[in-house]
């Protein structure tokens, strides 16, 4: 399964690489890929996503989650 989030506030790879870090926190989480231009975050995943644990470490992390 994949899904597609906006995620703003990030401005250079070590912010996408944070981002990325975050969301591969969740066991399910298979691969994160992140798009700087379009703030688009793809994320591969198995199961189920839980977009508000989602949301949290994304917001943890510092940066704004678009949804
Ligand atoms: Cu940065």
């Amino acid at each position: 399964m994949k899904t597609v989030v906006k995620v703003d506030q990030m401005n250079c790879e070590h912010c996408a690489a944070r981002v990325k870090d975050a969301i591969l926190e969740l066991d399910n989480v298979k691969r994160v890929k992140v798009n700087l231009e379009t703030k688009e975050v793809k994320i591969v995943y198995k199961d189920e996503l839980d977009l508000d644990r989602v949301k949290q470490l994304v917001t943890d992390a510092g940066y704004v989650f678009l949804g």
